[in-house]
């Protein structure tokens, strides 16, 4: 492939809500210039995006795929990104190095959460944005209610390049505003086009269009302002010297118009992509630290390299990939960079252009450009790789927090290590989950941002590293405690061969506050037993608290006074000790009304006003308990305490009450005595759990 400079360059994320269309439009692209000869389909599993097995088995897009092609002279690198918010750190990453974000709507359900969604973030990251409204060939899609509607969400400076002639099935042409003129495309989804003039009432609409456009045009500029004013309009030359200008300040939002799945209104959205979309020369400065966490610049023209890894992934046969953009200098394979975040030096090996899992070597990429190299030994998603001579490292992608929670477990023994060691690599390239080992209650929890997400993570173990694991619903951490006073004379005697042992500790137990763990104190007096023993029965009692006496859960909050006991000349040791002072607590434990205690959650939950009375009355079904409320815009702000258990997958549940507009936050607060009948299941479940024969 030939080189390309930064103003040759077109970077873009093609994003928006799930279903959209974005893979679709991707590989109409790709089939219009050529890079494929025909497209391939969803329900195939034959795009040339969506190719990784967790993609074709869902007929949906999890992984951001970097695809390229060269069009009028340009080279574009496409971002196409999942639509489903579990997936959002794809997105992310991609609008970090994207030039400008493509966001699809699909035209029969409109403008969704996730278009709200993925515009917010292109705002986030200063960038503009085009839009393509999708599906055209469908039925009942109606051009003048979607307009309506994307405008009413982003703006009235959206603005419609292309308008549908023929909308529904057989949908072929399109009304081209910059050219006047109605476009008519192959039926054999080539994407190849004719043009005519536009007549009639077509005529007159385009007319009164282009006359829009050019004011649009006109205000992204003072001075072409005053010669639309003193010329009554602007030449052709004008306006379109202009419209790049007025795109980039988002004077104007450029709208098309497309059936992906038949390759209409696509081949001109790439034309005015590459003649006035936005290239690496548009953001010509990036704000970076240097090594003292000073703000610096990077300049796209200086010649030391600067990379930012914006997404790593494991694929078969290859080793880790890491996908990166110039943002200065140029990278060349063999050469050394210097890993700012890991502070460490890496090799370039092998560069690579991909169309999916189709690769192509280059052996350097200018800055502006983006692609993967693969195999180096340190390197992450989020770090920066640049010249060791100035060292800087660019700010990293915020990613939101995983509120959605399951255990994993695997059903054959010996894999804990390489389940261990498989997520932690598959946590590198995706920083959205986390997992840790609840030693407490030995499992391993996994947190991401959806169960879909959770699934495909788990799809992923199963298939890189051949473990067998499965999800379920994490076990809660609830804690024992005691509502009144229990004592215990706890005699402990064993004659039964070789040496004897004796001991017999008396003990008063009382509660203490919330929050305050268990405290062992010994008041004894007199000389009934040594006070070398003392320790021995801490010990047994520490034991017990741990191992839990209800339900097997540790125990909180307890006073534990030894205050007097019997010894025996010979036959009292450590190990007698321990074992009644184990016992002894045990006995005083249940005298002492003891009860279980319940993680509470803060929650804050944010949702529009329309959703209100389902999301109160869900939370009050989940004892939830409101502590506060917010407005915020057309949104409300819910606080509230809610038990841990209440809120598994409470974020899947949200979505649904809420139609994906809602989002919550949750962390622990506090422990709360439970409620009786809860209890008692939990106690029931660990007594027969205990009483099957193979427990441990
Ligand atoms: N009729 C029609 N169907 C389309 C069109 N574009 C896409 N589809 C279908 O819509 C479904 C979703 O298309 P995708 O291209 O996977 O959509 P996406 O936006 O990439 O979806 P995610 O990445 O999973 O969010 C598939 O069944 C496509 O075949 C179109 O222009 N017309
Ligand atoms: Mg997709």
């Amino acid at each position: 492939m030939k080189e390309f400079q930064p103003a040759d360059i077109r970077n873009f994320a093609i994003v928006g809500h799930a279903s959209a269309g974005k893979t679709m439009l991707s590989e109409a692209m790709l089939a219009c210039a050529g890079v494929i000869n025909r497209l391939g389909s969803i329900a195939d599993g034959s795009t040339v995006s969506d190719y990784h097995v967790s993609e074709q088995q869902r007929q949906i897009s999890v992984s951001a795929s970097l695809l390229h092609l060269e069009w009028l002279g340009k080279k574009f690198n496409l971002l196409d990104c999942p639509g489903y918010t579990d997936f959002i750190s794809e997105g992310l990453g991609a609008l970090r190095v994207g030039d400008f974000a493509l966001i699809v709507v699909n035209a029969s359900h409109g403008v969704g959460v996730g278009t709200d969604a993925v515009w917010k973030y292109a705002t986030h990251c200063d960038i503009p944005k085009m839009i393509v409204v999708n599906a055209f060939d469908k039925a009942e899609t109606d051009f003048e209610k979607v307009l309506a509607q994307v405008r009413e969400h982003f703006g009235a400076n959206v603005f419609p390049l292309t308008i549908p002639v023929n909308p529904g099935e057989g949908f072929n042409q399109v009304l081209d505003v910059p050219r006047n003129e109605i476009i008519t495309y192959a039926g054999d989804k080539s994407g190849k086009f004719t043009e005519a003039p536009a007549t009639g009432a077509w005529a007159e609409r385009v007319t009164a269009l282009h006359k829009e456009l050019i004011e649009h045009v006109a205000e992204s500029d003072d001075a072409l302002m005053e010669k639309f004013f003193e010329q009554g309009g602007l030449s052709e030359e004008e306006w379109r010297a202009g419209i790049h200008r007025a795109i980039q300040n988002q004077v104007l939002v450029p709208l098309f118009v497309t059936s992906a799945e038949n390759n209409i209104g696509v081949a001109r959205l790439l034309d005015i992509i590459a003649k006035y979309g936005s290239s690496p020369v548009d953001r010509k400065k990036v704000a970076a630290h240097d090594l003292e966490g000073k703000d610096v610049q990077v300049s796209l023209t200086d010649p030391d390299p600067v990379c930012y890894i914006f997404k790593t992934m494991s694929e078969a046969q290859f080793g880790e990939l890491s996908f990166f953009r110039v943002y200065s200098g140029q990278v060349k394979v063999g050469s050394e960079l210097f890993n700012t975040d890991r502070r460490t030096t890496e090799k370039i090996g092998q560069i690579y252009l991909l169309n999916g899992k189709l690769r192509e070597t280059v052996t350097s990429l200018n800055a502006g450009d983006i692609g993967a190299v693969v195999k180096l030994k340190d390197t992450h998603t989020g770090n920066t790789l640049c010249s060791a001579k100035k060292p800087v490292s660019l700010p990293k992608v915020e990613y939101p927090k995983p509120n959605i929670h399951a255990a994993l477990k695997s059903n054959v023994k010996g894999e804990e290590d390489k389940i261990a060691s498989g997520l932690a690599a598959l946590h590198h390239e995706d920083p959205t989950f986390l997992h840790f080992v609840d030693g407490e209650l030995h499992q391993t929890i996994l947190s991401a941002q959806g169960e879909l997400h959770l699934e495909v993570i788990a799809d992923r173990l199963r298939r890189r590293y051949n473990v067998h694991v499965d999800l379920s619903e994490p076990r809660v951490r609830y804690r024992e405690t005691i509502r009144a006073k229990g004592e215990s004379k706890y005699r402990h005697k064993k004659q039964t061969g070789g040496a004897g042992q004796f001991a017999e500790v008396w003990m008063r137990i009382e509660p203490k506050p919330r929050d305050t763990g268990v405290e062992f104190t010994q008041s004894l007096v007199g000389q009934n037993v040594d006070r070398t023993f003392v320790p021995s029965v801490e010990k047994g009692v520490s034991k017990a608290c741990e191992e839990g006496i209800l339900a097997g859960y540790r125990v909180v909050d307890v006073k534990v006074d030894f205050y007097d006991g019997k010894m025996h000349p010979v036959d009292s040791k450590d190990i007698a000790f321990q074992i009644a002072g184990y016992f002894a607590f045990k006995e005083s434990f249940l005298a002492a009304r003891a009860c279980l205690l319940e993680p509470i959650h803060a929650v804050e939950i944010r949702i529009p006003d329309d959703c209100m009375g389902k999301v109160m009355g869900d939370l009050s079904s989940r004892r939830g308990r409101i502590q506060g409320m917010d407005t915020d815009g057309s949104f409300q702000v819910i606080k509230a305490h809610a038990p841990a258990k209440e809120l598994y997958r409470y974020s899947s549940t949200l979505r649904s009450l809420t139609g994906g507009r809602g989002v919550h936050l949750e962390e622990f607060s506090h422990y709360e005595e439970m409620p009786r009948d809860a209890e008692a299941k939990i106690v029931e479940e660990y007594q027969k759990h205990r009483a099957e024969p193979n427990h441990a």
